[in-house]
């Protein structure tokens, strides 16, 4: 049978559920996914004056062919891209900057750092959204950066967070789409604190400095991302999830909820729902924590699903910002952004499938056997016959074929690097 044949069978099984697939599918057509950047390189960036990565965060692994230059990150996600359906955009951070050899201070960077990567994203119809680094940096070293007891270094992140911004609204007018400047720190303590507080009054009044600069919602978007621990900062992050809950909503920001930065049992999938009733928009950074927050490509599990469905089934596929922030360097890069943002779509696919009206009656009625009964029963409904024909109307590979791809630009491209580099 045909993708099409298939597909038109698969469509008469969800269609007596009542769920139009056609309608679906123009839906999941819209939805953008912030694909981050720095799985091409391990978060290493293009800095003259390049540090180890530092933060609290960690890439493990050594596979061939990393990108190293921006043509060649560039060249990468272009390839990726190629093998995801749909139009999406890309989240850089800072460290991307060109600066052709010069060495320019991360409070110093200005637009014209980014313009090549404007003039790319234009090229290839994409969006971009942005983040300040705050770590692998001489000024971070201590682990403190907008909560730092001294002012100089306070005062120094500040400004790099305003130069990001700046950089950010710059996108979004060259662009079209406003950029979402996304402010993580890894600011915290190995050991237990003796004074909690100091620290996030700290934190509280460098944000307000930081937001102090009036830029246009139309062009730049400001979110925070909290965290529960990092490698070095067992004890106490200072922007954990209340923190940031608190600081956002008061002041009007977006609340980034990254997947990997809560308690093990704790999950995003059961926030969205209490959030998106106090604020009109969320950040997502989708990731899979294994065991800690190891950034594991993100694959189709259980609580990717769930978000995908809490995303849908609450009719917030526009007010969720969806990103990734994912980083194994372990399996070939181009593969792991193509398996986690493939995967991502799938889990809206998934649910935008779902007859969600029908199951919520359900509930309503109490009725909480037929739930449990056809929630299971619509897992191994023919979903893939959907996805594939989804693929294949949007030009890339239906099934395993893009690794075929990915297998021919290794050859071509990536293993040339290595021997690029060892010779
Ligand atoms: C770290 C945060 C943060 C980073 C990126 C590189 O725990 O998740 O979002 O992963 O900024
Ligand atoms: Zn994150």
């Amino acid at each position: 049978m045909s993708i099409k044949e298939n597909y038109e069978k698969a469509k008469k099984d969800y269609e007596k559920w009542g769920v139009d697939v056609e309608a679906a599918l123009e839906k999941l057509k819209q939805v953008p996914i912030s694909i981050h950047c720095w799985q091409g390189d391990d978060v290493s960036g293009f800095e003259t004056n390049q540090q180890e990565l530092s933060g609290g965060i960690d890439v493990t692994g050594n596979y061939p062919g990393k990108a190293t230059t921006p043509e060649e990150l560039r060249s990468d996600l272009e390839k990726a891209l190629s093998l995801i359906p749909g139009k999406h955009r890309v989240n850089l951070h800072a460290i991307y900057g060109e600066t052709h050899g010069e060495v320019v201070e991360r409070d110093e960077l200005e637009p014209k750092h980014f313009e090549n990567w404007v003039a790319w994203a234009k090229e290839n119809q994409l969006g971009l959204d942005f983040n300040p680094t705050l770590f692998s940096h001489p000024k971070a070293d201590d682990g403190l950066t907008l909560a730092h007891p001294d002012k100089e270094v306070r005062d120094f992140w500040i400004r790099h967070c305003i130069a990001s911004r700046k950089i950010a609204a710059y996108f979004g007018k060259e662009l079209g789409t406003p950029a979402l400047t996304n402010i993580w720190i890894p600011d915290g303590y190995k050991d237990i604190p003796s004074d909690r507080l100091t620290p996030r009054k700290r934190l509280k009044d460098s944000l307000d400095e930081i937001f102090k600069e009036d830029i246009d919602e139309k062009y730049n978007v400001d979110a925070v991302e909290s965290k529960l621990f990092g490698i070095g900062s067992e004890a106490y992050v200072v922007g954990s999830h209340e923190f940031y809950m608190g600081y956002a909503w008061k002041n009007n920001k977006l609340c980034l909820l990254d997947t990997g930065h809560y308690h093990p049992t704790e999950v995003v999938s059961n926030k969205i729902s209490a959030m998106l009733l106090y604020s009109d928009k969320l950040a997502l950074h989708v990731s899979r924590p294994v065991r800690w927050d190891s950034d594991h490509v993100v694959i189709l599990d259980d609580e990717l699903r769930e978000i995908g469905l809490e995303i849908v089934r609450n009719d917030a596929l526009d007010r969720v910002m969806i990103g990734l922030d994912f980083f194994d360097a372990s399996i070939n890069r181009v593969a792991a952004w193509t398996i986690g943002t493939r995967n991502m779509i799938k889990s809206l696919l998934y649910a935008l499938l779902t007859p969600n009206e029908h199951l919520k009656q359900l509930q309503e009625d109490g009725n909480f056997t037929d739930r449990l009964a056809l929630m299971e029963e619509f897992k191994t409904y023919p979903f893939g016959a959907i996805w594939d024909y989804y693929c294949d109307q949007m030009g890339v590979p239906v099934k395993e074929a893009w690794l075929d791809e990915v297998k021919s630009y290794e050859e071509a491209v990536l293993s040339k690097r290595q021997t690029k580099k060892e010779a």
